[in-house]
């Protein structure tokens, strides 16, 4: 197969409808709440006593009105962490809610945050843990039951869920033994219950980790990957790439996965988008001394990640009284404010197709201005349904001697790539340098 349609097919690879609905969320919170909160740690060790757990201020509508002064648009709570202690009324283990005495045995932290999501009009979802130190079966067969049950009470007991979380976190259960997943059952129950929903994992299905948690998003954070990285049930739509090769060794944490460099040696290529995830404080757990991160870092994160082709979960975790620090509470309010007044402006220019570039894989558009006017950010937007196509572009000005020269450069676009820039123009090109096929823009909007 020649190169050239290889990256047609490339550039064809489409998403699902649940992977579109979860790259318009783009912006949404994790919420950390566990027997952790309690004893300060980050990895409980299974065998806290459930006693400890006693929200007894518990305001998930507090987080939601939190959450969303920020503009986040969802909320996934750890129904489960390492340390298995459950928190919603589950039927498969005593270690839960049941035995706290918090609502004397009767609370339901996920019923309570999911109706807070329904009734302040965002979205739902929840992550629990595979690994569990807490329970007997943990190590044996047994547990891919007990986990199953887990999840189908989760899935059909809390309404619309848009995301599971699977955290890829596997060491040892209270008997020292490792756990084979069953993650072809896991997701086969969560398609059966919640078709909607996005599976989240190191290795897909539908959304992968980005392989760090600090916030950080690679320069060119592609949606089209090799099913050597997202080998979980996906099914590459394109055949064997031209050059053949081992790329097995791809993981999440290597800084080149989409490119070109890559994809020539790939069995397959799939779509699976990349979920940047972070906390707002150092620890995904409260701890009352840690302080929330600057708001500076909150806004260069969002422009990285929401604006870099990927989505942005925000861990927010709530205090031991079940509300969330006011200090997080005004950062998110700060973050939401922050970036209202950086999109405000909406500028008017006229924007043109440029004539001289006669391509397939290359495109330009000719922005003109009135007069000469200060620009903030440029955002571009590829109709991905259709696939992910640009792998370079430039931003351009032409001095007087007729030369280009570029003041922004740029990889992919794909769902969104905000552009910061710090110019005065009147007239600048935006030139799709390298496409994998005729880019079709949905959006370019000046600000
Ligand atoms: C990791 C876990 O081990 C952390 O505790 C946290 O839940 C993070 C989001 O994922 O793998």
């Amino acid at each position: 197969m020649e190169i050239k349609d290889f990256l047609k097919q490339a550039g064809s690879v489409k998403p699902t409808e649940r992977q579109k609905a979860w790259f318009d969320t783009e912006f949404y919170a994790f919420v950390h709440f566990s027997p952790n909160t309690y004893t300060n740690l980050e990895w409980g060790l299974g065998n806290e006593d459930p006693a400890i757990f006693n929200p007894v201020e518990l305001d998930c509508d507090q987080w939601v009105e939190a959450v969303k002064s920020a503009g986040m648009k969802g909320i996934i709570i750890t129904a489960k962490h390492h340390d298995g202690f459950c928190l919603w009324q589950t039927e498969t283990t005593d270690h839960s809610v049941k035995s706290s005495p918090w609502k004397n045995g009767k609370g339901d932290v996920v019923r309570e945050v999911s109706e807070a999501c329904r009734r302040g009009g965002i979205k739902f979802g929840f992550y629990l843990s595979p690994w569990d130190r807490n329970s007997k079966y943990y190590g044996t067969p047994e547990y891919n039951d007990f986990y199953k049950k887990q999840l189908t009470e989760l899935l059909t007991g809390y309404g619309e869920v848009f995301e599971v979380w699977f955290d890829g976190a596997c060491g040892e259960g209270p008997n020292g033994r490792k756990q084979e997943y069953d993650f072809d059952g896991y997701i086969d129950l969560i398609r059966k219950y919640q078709p909607n929903a996005v599976i989240f994992n190191d290795h897909g299905p539908d959304v992968r980790w980005c392989g760090n948690e600090s916030g950080t998003a690679r320069a060119a954070e592609w949606a089209v990957v090799p099913k050597e990285l997202c080998f979980r049930r996906t099914i590459p739509q394109t055949g064997k790439a031209p050059l053949c090769g081992n790329i097995d060794h791809m993981y999440n944490t290597m800084n080149d996965i989409g490119s070109l460099n890559n994809i020539l040696y790939s069995d397959g290529l799939v779509f699976c988008g990349s979920e940047i995830d972070m906390s707002i404080r150092p620890g995904w757990f409260y701890h009352a001394t840690e302080e929330p991160h600057s708001l500076e870092r909150l806004v260069r994160t969002y422009m990285q990640s929401v604006g870099g082709n990927a989505c942005f979960n925000l861990n927010v975790p709530p205090m031991p009284n079940g509300k969330f620090d006011p200090r997080d509470v005004e950062r998110l309010a700060e973050l939401g404010k922050a970036l209202k007044e950086a999109f405000s402006n909406k500028l008017n220019p006229e924007i043109k197709k440029a004539e001289d570039i006669q391509s397939d894989t290359q495109c330009a558009f000719d922005v003109t201005f009135s007069e000469p006017t200060k620009i903030n950010y440029v955002v571009l937007a590829e109709n991905i349904a259709e696939g992910q196509r640009v792998q370079s572009f430039m931003l351009m000005t032409q001095d007087y001697t007729g030369r280009w020269n570029a003041f922004y450069e740029g990889t992919c676009i794909g769902h969104k790539k905000i552009c910061q820039v710090n110019a005065t123009v009147d007239k600048f090109r935006i030139f799709v340098t390298s496409a994998r096929d005729t880019v079709d823009f949905r959006e370019i909007s000046i600000f």
